[in-house]
């Protein structure tokens, strides 16, 4: 990473890498979602079933445009389609720049999600920047070096122009200290502080994924949007991915440590993760001293609702 590129991350959360992929390789992606678009749409074999149950695809006006985050289904594609993908797991230009912004020991936490759009597809609401707060996600820098808990790589498949839709952020958000007002939120007034950056097929664009507050404009351009976000995580953060089914006690500890807890022991024996969404192991002490668990408890904490709205 060099020190403009390193200076222009610290300000503004984001940092755009022009032509990572050849035009070989952006040729290929596109032919791989091609591929898995049409088995998830059409086949009817064990492989496309596999596909369309991991990739849970959403359609919009007969256009594939967007994929579960949880399951890496790219990179289950059969080769030659999953190269790309896996290759660019740990791809040269973007090593050093995680190691720099992530630390060393960085993680996939979750994708590569592949996001589409077309005509038709609404606004990916702004989120991010500490609302709800969540510190494994955060960004600060010390002692000469900055440090994000989270950050996704996008790779451009196709031209995503200022004027087209798609990823928009509010550059600088991730040091913010006051809410989000609404109007930034669905950047309808967005006080000039929303930016959209101008994107090439090729490009990978970083952001600091829930320190940022970012989203997506409507896609207006005629070509479909196609992106895909490997969501990176360092090492001691676990977002959602593989945590989720890591999660429980049973996956942490051998089972004679774990036997004939009550629930509220065993709250404290989860694995660690972003969003546990069952059995929540969270806690509370009454006023009278009695420690419980409560499902209903921290609701901040909850991942933000699904604001990606497909018309
Ligand atoms: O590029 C986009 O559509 C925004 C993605 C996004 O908001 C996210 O991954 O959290």
């Amino acid at each position: 990473m060099t020190p403009r590129e390193r200076y222009y991350w610290d300000l503004t959360g984001h940092l755009v890498l022009r032509g990572v992929l050849t035009p070989d390789e952006v040729d290929a992606g596109n032919a791989a979602l091609d591929h898995a678009a049409e088995r998830i749409e059409n086949g009817t074999d064990a492989y496309s079933e596999s596909l369309r149950k991991d990739s849970n695809p959403k359609w919009l006006n007969g256009t594939w445009v967007r994929t579960r985050p949880d399951t890496p289904f790219l990179l289950m594609l059969k080769s030659p389609h999953c190269d790309l993908w896996r290759r660019l797991l740990a791809h040269p230009e973007i090593v050093p720049r995680m190691n720099a912004m992530c630390g060393p020991g960085f993680r996939l936490d979750s994708g590569p999600v592949y996001i589409g759009g077309v005509v038709g597809t609404h606004i990916h609401k702004l989120h991010g920047a500490g609302e709800p707060h969540k510190p494994y996600v955060g960004y600060h820098a010390t002692s000469g070096a900055g440090f994000a808990g989270a950050v996704t790589v996008a790779y451009l498949l196709t031209d995503a122009g200022p004027d087209d839709g798609g990823f928009a952020c509010a550059p600088g958000s991730h040091k913010a200290r006051y809410p989000i007002p609404p109007g930034v939120r669905t950047t309808e007034e967005d006080l000039g502080c929303v930016e959209k950056p101008s994107l090439k097929a090729g490009d990978a664009l970083f952001f600091m994924d829930g320190a940022l507050t970012h989203g997506a404009r409507p896609w207006l351009a005629a070509h479909p949007r196609r992106t895909v976000l490997y969501k990176y995580a360092c090492r001691t953060a676990a977002r959602r991915g593989t945590a989720l089914t890591n999660l429980e006690p049973r996956m942490q500890w051998d089972d004679d440590v774990i036997q004939g807890m009550p629930a509220e022991q065993r709250a404290v024996m989860y694995g660690p993760s972003s969003s546990p969404q069952t059995d929540s192991p969270y806690l509370q002490v009454s006023d009278e001293g009695v420690v419980s668990v409560d499902h209903a408890y921290l609701p901040s904490l909850k991942t933000h609702s699904d604001t990606f709205v497909a018309g």
